[in-house]
C-alpha cells in the first residue's frame, strides 16, 4: 500500500535534524501544554546528550565599554546613559591569567568579549595572540568581537579559535526596535564568514525585551533554519540595566523563558543550549526547570561581561543538589 508522507513521518520525535521548520510549527510547540512541552524537550535531550552533564564556560570582557553600536539592551553602548566607562583592550598576560583561574575553577571553555562594532589593526592581532595562548592552557576558546570579514575569520581559525559568538538577538521583525546601527543581514553575513572558515558557531538571542511570543518563535526559526545548526545556542534573559532604554521593560513570565529553552532544544537537538545572561535573577528552581527543558550549558563565574552572575560557590552547590556534573 502506498502512503503519502505525513508531518509525523517527516518529523518523528527523535528523527534526524531538520532545517525546514515553519513558523506555525514553532508556534505550535510554544502553545503546547507546559508538561507536554517539557516532556518532549527532555525526551529529545536524552537522545542526544547525557541529561546530567552541563558544559561550563567562563566569560571575560577583554575590552569594555565605549561601543559605537546602539543595542538598546547593552550598558556598553556610548549611546546610553548607562554606558560603562570605556577601557582599552586588556594585556595578553592578564587574559591568560584569568583563563588559568577559570580552568582551575572548573570551566572547559573561555569566552572573551569585546565591545566593538568590529575588530581592527593591532587590537585584532592581540586577540589572535590571546586565542593562541588561552588554547595552549588547555581550554576551548570562544570570542565575540562584533562583525567579521572573511579574512579575519580565517585568521581566527588559524590561531586555533574553537567558537565565535555572534547573536541574532531577536526576530527579524522586532530587530529594528532594538538596534539601528547594524542590520540583521550584517549579522547573517558575519555568521556565514565564521561558518566558511570552519569555526563552530555560537549564536542565540535575548528574550524579555518586550517582544511578542511570535518574535521569540521567529528568532528560534531563524536559528533552526541555519544548516548546520549553531553548535551552541545562548538564550539570554534580558538583564535590565539602569540607564539603558530597556531598563524599565516588564519582567518576562519565567515559564515563557522555560518554554523558549524547550523549543530551542526540540528544534536543535544536537546543539548545546546555554542558559546565559539572567541567571542572577532566577531562583534555583527556575534554573532546574531550564535544565529539565534541555539547557545544558551555563556561564560560570561572578561576572558576565559587566553585570553580575551567580557566584561560583552557589553554582557548585546547585549542581550538587541536582546531581549535575560540569563538563
Ligand atoms: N560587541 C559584540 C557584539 O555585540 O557582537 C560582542 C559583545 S555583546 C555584549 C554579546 C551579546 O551579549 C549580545 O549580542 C547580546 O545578545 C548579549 N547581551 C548584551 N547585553 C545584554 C543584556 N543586558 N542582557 C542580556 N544579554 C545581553
Ligand atoms: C551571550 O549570548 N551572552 C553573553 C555572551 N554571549 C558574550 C553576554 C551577556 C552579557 C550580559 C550583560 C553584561 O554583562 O554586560
Ligand atoms: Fe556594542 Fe555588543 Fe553592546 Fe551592541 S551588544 S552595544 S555591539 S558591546
Amino acid at each position: 500500500m502506498t502512503q503519502t508522507a505525513t508531518e509525523s513521518d517527516r518529523a518523528p520525535l527523535s528523527a534526524g535534524l531538520r532545517f525546514d521548520w515553519r513558523l506555525d510549527e514553532v508556534e505550535a510547540l510554544y502553545d503546547m501544554p507546559f508538561n507536554d512541552l517539557l516532556f518532549r524537550a527532555q525526551s529529545v535531550h536524552r537522545e542526544h546528550f547525557d541529561p546530567n552533564a552541563v558544559q561550563v564556560s567562563t566569560l571575560l570582557s577583554i575590552k569594555t565599554g565605549g561601543c559605537p553600536e546602539d543595542c538598546g539592551y547593552c550598558p556598553q553602548s556610548v549611546h546610553h546613559e548607562a554606558s560603562v566607562p570605556a577601557e582599552k583592550l586588556m594585556d595578553v598576560d592578564a587574559v591568560v591569567e584569568a583563563a588559568r583561574n577559570a580552568r582551575q575553577a572548573g570551566a572547559s571553555r573561555f569566552c572573551m568579549g569585546a565591545a566593538w562594532r568590529n575588530p581592527r589593526g593591532r587590537n585584532f592581532e592581540r586577540v589572535l595572540e590571546m586565542v593562541e595562548r588561552v588554547r595552549a592552557e588547555g581550554l576551548e576558546t570562544c570570542v565575540t568581537l562584533g562583525m567579521l570579514d572573511a579574512g579575519q575569520s580565517q585568521q581566527l581559525k588559524a590561531a586555533g579559535l574553537d567558537y565565535y559568538n555572534h547573536n541574532l538577538d531577536t526576530s527579524p521583525e522586532f530587530y529594528g526596535e532594538i538596534i539601528s546601527t547594524r542590520t540583521y543581514e550584517d549579522r547573517l553575513e558575519t555568521l556565514q564568514h565564521v561558518r566558511n572558515a570552519g569555526i563552530n558557531v555560537c549564536c542565540g538571542g535575548i528574550v524579555g525585551m518586550g517582544e511578542a511570543r511570535g518574535d521569540r518563535a521567529s528568532l528560534l526559526l531563524q536559528l533552526a533554519c541555519q544548516a548546520p545548526h549553531p553548535e551552541s545556542v545562548p538564550v539570554n534573559l534580558l538583564v535590565r540595566v539602569e540607564g539603558t532604554p530597556l531598563a524599565d521593560e516588564s519582567a518576562l513570565d519565567p515559564f515563557e523563558f522555560v518554554r523558549t529553552i524547550a523549543v530551542a532544544r526540540i528544534l536543535m537537538p544536537q546543539s548545546h543550549v546555554r542558559l546565559s545572561a539572567g541567571r542572577e535573577s532566577m531562583s534555583d528552581e527556575l534554573q532546574a526547570l531550564c535544565f529539565l527543558a534541555g539547557a545544558n550549558s551555563i556561564f560560570y563565574g561572578e561576572t558576565l561581561l559587566t553585570t553580575p552572575n551567580p557566584d561560583a560557590a552557589h553554582d557548585r552547590q546547585l549542581f550538587e543538589r541536582l546531581g549535575l556534573k560540569a563538563v
